[in-house]
């Protein structure tokens, strides 16, 4: 049980609002950088990315930041987020804010990577399934269809999926860092969300639109709300996500490399991030940290994989 948050009403309360009809449509305005299609906001924080470090355009043969593919039609999409840096951690007069999301630090992510667009769905699990690569179908707690994010998954799983995924495809799939994954779901944002600083309604899913618990658990598809600026969707809300980090009360000593930091610290316990379904608004900021144990399974967990690039 977590001493932070236990299966307390923080871990297992809430319900969200509303899924719009085409979820994938959402937030999707084609813009153009590099030659390939961006979503509008994206199109900015590249930019702005790009003249901050004095980035140069990647190889002709490279994918471009912004740009999403597939690797196989049941694998998950996946969105290039570009090399930058940027403040980890969340200042001390953020409300809501936990003192182990400081100190705030400088973080270079040095290399692109690809993240999921979308936690990894029931259909994508029921797949590894399906092929032989995941064993487990972790229990249902309510009903789902294929495009809902899968929860309830355990760290032996979730490092099974990202096994099964670069047996299958030859690409290296694992999971984010924890610096990975505040870049990537801040995405060029400092608020304590990425749409501002007020959780306001209709941004997440998460909790009563005052940020408040609501009635029962449920998950809505993935992809219901609309995108942050790299294009990715449920950062913020849907499932906690797994990451590769051990557990470590603060950032003092924290990489600054975008790595995952597995020296030291709580290895027994890895960071989650991103709040779920049923948490309060304050753990959907961008810097709220968390952890699960690697032995249990919490109803809320869930996955979005990230995968290496070669430039
Ligand atoms: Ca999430």
């Amino acid at each position: 049980m977590k001493p932070c948050l236990p299966l307390s009403p923080a871990r297992h309360r809430g319900r969200g609002r509303r899924a719009s009809a085409d979820p994938r449509a959402l937030g999707d305005k084609p813009g153009l950088i590099l030659g390939v299609s961006v979503t509008a906001p994206l199109a900015l924080v590249l930019l702005i990315a790009g003249a901050a470090l004095g980035a140069e355009a990647p190889a002709a043969t490279a994918r471009a930041p912004g740009e999403s593919f597939r690797d196989r039609p049941v694998c998950p999409v996946m969105v290039v987020i570009p090399a930058s840096s940027f403040r980890m951690g969340s200042p001390a007069d953020e409300a809501g804010r936990d003192a182990t999301e400081g100190p705030v630090h400088e973080v270079t992510i040095a290399r692109p990577f690809a993240l999921g667009r979308y936690e990894i769905t029931v259909a994508e699990w029921d797949t590894c399934v399906a092929e032989g690569g995941c064993s487990a179908r972790p229990r249902k707690a309510f009903r789902q269809s294929g495009n809902h994010p899968m929860f309830n998954l355990a760290w032996r799983e979730v490092r099974t999926y990202v096994r099964w995924l670069s047996a299958k495809t030859g690409a290296r799939y694992r999971l984010p860092s924890e610096a990975e994954w505040e870049f990537a779901a801040r995405a060029g944002t400092t608020t304590a969300y990425y749409w501002g600083n007020d959780f306001g309604s209709d941004n997440t899913y998460c909790c009563n639109t005052d940020g408040t618990w609501g009635a029962g658990p449920a998950t809505l598809p993935v992809g219901s709300y609309p995108a942050n600026p790299f294009g990715l969707y449920d950062t913020l809300g849907g499932t906690w996500e797994w990451t590769e980090d051990c557990w470590h009360g603060s950032y003092v000593g924290a990489p600054t490399d975008g790595r995952a930091w597995t020296e030291g610290g709580d290895c027994r316990r890895r960071v989650i991030r991103g709040g779920a379904w049923n948490a309060f608004a304050e753990h959907m900021r961008g810097a709220y940290r968390t952890w699960s144990h690697t032995r249990g399974r919490i109803i809320t967990d869930g996955m979005r994989v990230a995968r290496e690039l070669a430039f």
